[in-house]
């Protein structure tokens, strides 16, 4: 069965992998699933035709055959239930290297969008410069948390799984901040992440979408 997924005709990133569908791409090259890519605008993901597929407007999407998915942890917790490569076949295991997927799209992906959102969206803003340093407070907390429980470990629960896949993933963003060089062991664990051959294909197929002429 063919797999489709969306992704932005240009991110606005320019090819830096941050946009969403990358995770979803790193996941397909790690169970080895080959996928096409529908490539669309801004406006056209607000259009009833993409509504239709993903309620918030929003990319990436996944097809299969008859089955439509959106949300990038439904997308890749999908693939992984159904495809050997990315969770443990053991049920304790598996269900631990979930719950690191959960953590890292609900507990550590929220305050790094905060710094985002503080950094770029509300720069302009009259109490920007107050509120940073309380976003930036509650994000270290979490990352010194998450770094503790690392430790000198190569992967979060034993060997690489899904969990890591989407934490490495939600990590990234915080490459350009600054912040995640404050953490060498997380900052270690995200380039073991992106030195993955699984990774570096996802990459180079976003990148070269994003430098098209
Ligand atoms: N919770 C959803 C999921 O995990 O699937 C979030 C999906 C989402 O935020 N999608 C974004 C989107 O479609 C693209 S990835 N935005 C358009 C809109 O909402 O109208 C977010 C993103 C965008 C840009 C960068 N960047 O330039 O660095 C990074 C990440």
């Amino acid at each position: 069965m063919t797999i489709t997924i969306t992704a932005f005709d240009r991110s606005p990133d320019g090819g830096k992998g941050l946009a969403r569908d990358t995770r979803v791409r790193w996941a397909l090259e790690e169970v080895g699933q080959p996928y096409d890519v529908r490539l669309v605008s801004l406006r056209a993901m607000k259009e009833p035709a993409h509504l239709a597929l993903h309620p918030f407007g929003q990319i990436p999407t996944y097809e299969e055959g008859g089955l439509v998915l959106f949300e990038t942890g439904a997308i890749v917790l999908h693939l992984a239930q159904h495809h050997a490569g990315l969770l443990p076949a053991e049920p304790d295991a598996r269900a631990r290297a979930i719950s690191w997927m959960f953590a890292a799209l609900n507990t550590v992906e929220p305050p790094i969008l905060d710094l985002v959102t503080a950094r770029i969206h509300e720069a302009d803003q009259p109490w920007a410069a107050a509120r940073l340093p309380l976003v930036l407070e509650r994000l270290r907390a979490h990352l010194g948390q998450l770094d503790a429980r690392l430790g000198d470990a190569q992967w979060l629960d034993g060997g690489f799984s899904a969990g890591d896949l989407m934490m490495v993933s939600v990590l990234l963003r915080l490459r350009p901040s600054g912040v995640l060089a404050e953490f060498p062991r997380l900052a270690a664990y995200v380039a073991r992440g992106e030195a993955r051959p699984a990774y570096q294909r996802a990459f180079a197929a976003q990148l070269e979408v994003n430098t098209r002429p």
